[in-house]
């Protein structure tokens, strides 16, 4: 496999420069911690390691140096596809070069060998009560497969430090392979009726996705690349992010540490908020009964504000403007179907929304970050979120789908460079008065 033959030929190096930056630098600070930090969800802690990605407060995300924009002109693509194919995202992720179309779909092949969800794991989802949520489901469906993980069946054998990377990487690709068809099945399950095709092995990773939903407009096949990719990675303190990696760091394998990640990705305040972006949107559009003039919006908004709620999609603890991933999905809306009712009415909350959280003066970033729009592609192609009858979330799904090509390719190397058990330390309220008495008395 060129994907696995690349990435053994980095590791010497990379473990050379990270035994160096230790031996050499290892006492340098980083940073310092105040106390409204500790107690403020440790924001802008430096205290996380990752060469996959990063995140700028102004520009937004780089995906291995990479903008947006950037690489969704430079990613291969399949010839008449409007987006790239998540194989060759997946492929820079864990490599960090750039693939040529062939090396792209090489991981793509390799999904496709990977594909077959075991029986028992459907059996499983369908045993659970009707009012299971989507996004518990998708987080069962992947600790179901955990007994398939090669990494702890090598382990239990032991394996050599050196090696466990080898063995993480066999189980990703294992993974997430099978996630779209998990996906889809979950989505017919609470709110289809479609028969799903079997996978199709013409089409790449999320193609086959989107025959697998059954929707008939080609588009969303490009949606769905388009989704995957910018989905996929946001740093490593993001709570997705950070949660598979605190439980990779005991060498559970990437079901167990995948897993967790997905349960908080299905939270409010990260994943489920393009859930509930969405359903803000159609709480406005069935009050007017129409796409609202921009001061009923505004008047919609302070509504909202007043009755202590926040904004769904708006805000970020990083960013400090738009979000590129929310201008990607803007751009491919206003490009394919700028009169959807409700694509119109996300695009004008981005006119009206930051203006209003601005004069409110409480957020510090007034500004759209990915998952305020991306519900309303989906509706637009007639994929649901919800049921009506309290069964939600399904959007979140699609956004793990993405985010665990990203956790997953940093598990790889969290385990190709031997990162340790993850392990801070905690204080009591006590011990941070008498750190505080002791420094104002300097
Ligand atoms: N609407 C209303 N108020 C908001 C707001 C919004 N969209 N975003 C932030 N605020 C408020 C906060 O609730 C906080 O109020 P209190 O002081 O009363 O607690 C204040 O502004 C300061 O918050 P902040 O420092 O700007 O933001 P945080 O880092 O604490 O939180 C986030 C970030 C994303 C949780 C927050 O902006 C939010 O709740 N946004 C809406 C939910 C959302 O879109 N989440 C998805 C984020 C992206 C992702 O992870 O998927």
């Amino acid at each position: 496999m060129i994907l696995k033959d690349k990435l053994a030929s980095q590791m010497p190096v990379w473990r050379e420069r990270v035994r160096n930056l230790l031996a050499e630098s290892g006492d340098v600070k980083v940073g310092e911690v105040t106390i409204k930090q500790v107690y403020g969800g440790m924001r802008d802690v430096k205290s996380l390691v990752t060469d996959i990605s990063s995140v700028d407060p102004n520009e937004g995300i780089r995906l291995r140096g990479y903008t947006i924009p950037e690489l969704l002109e430079k990613l291969p693509k399949l010839h008449g596809d409007e987006m790239p194919l998540a194989g060759g995202l997946y492929y820079l992720l864990l490599v960090g070069e750039l693939p040529s179309l062939e090396e792209a779909l090489e991981v793509e092949e390799e999904w496709k060998k990977r594909s077959t969800v075991p029986q028992y794991v459907y059996d499983v989802l369908c045993a659970m009560p009707p009012q299971a949520q989507p996004m518990t489901l998708f987080s069962q469906a992947i600790l179901a497969m955990q007994s398939e993980s090669i990494f702890t069946r090598k382990y239990d054998e032991g394996m050599r430090k050196d090696d466990q990377w080898t063995y993480m990487l066999e189980d990703s690709l294992d993974m997430t392979a099978k996630l779209p068809a998990i996906a889809a099945f979950i989505y017919n399950l609470k709110y289809g009726d479609c028969h799903i095709p079997p996978a199709n092995p013409e089409l790449d990773w999320s193609g086959n996705f989107a025959a697998m939903m059954c929707v008939e407009d080609e588009l969303y096949a490009d949606l769905s690349r388009l989704y995957f990719i910018i989905h996929s990675d946001h740093e490593s303190g993001n709570v997705s992010a950070h949660a598979t990696h605190l439980v990779g760091s005991t060498l559970s394998d990437i079901y167990y540490a995948t897993s967790a990640g997905m349960n908080g990705l299905a939270g409010p305040l990260h994943g489920r908020a393009n859930q509930e972006a969405l359903s803000w949107l159609l709480d406005v559009f069935d009050k007017y009964g129409r796409v609202p003039e921009p001061e009923e919006l505004r008047q919609f908004a302070w509504d909202t504000l007043k009755t202590g709620h926040v904004i769904p999609g708006y805000g970020h603890a990083v960013l400090r403007k738009t979000d590129p991933r929310f201008t990607a999905q803007h751009e491919f809306g206003m490009k394919h179907f700028p009169n959807d009712p409700i694509f119109k009415l996300a695009a004008m909350v981005y006119d009206v929304v930051p203006k209003v959280l601005l004069e409110q003066g409480k957020a510090k970033d007034p500004w759209p970050n990915v998952d305020a729009i991306s519900g309303a592609l989906q509706q637009h192609f007639g994929v649901q979120d919800s049921d009506g009858t309290g069964v939600y979330g399904f959007y979140t799904v699609l956004f793990g789908v993405s985010r665990a090509l990203g956790v997953s390719a940093n598990a790889v190397w969290a385990r190709a460079l031997g990162q340790p058990l993850e392990r801070p330390k905690s204080l009591t309220t006590k011990m941070l008065e008498e750190v505080a008495t002791k420094t104002k008395a300097v």
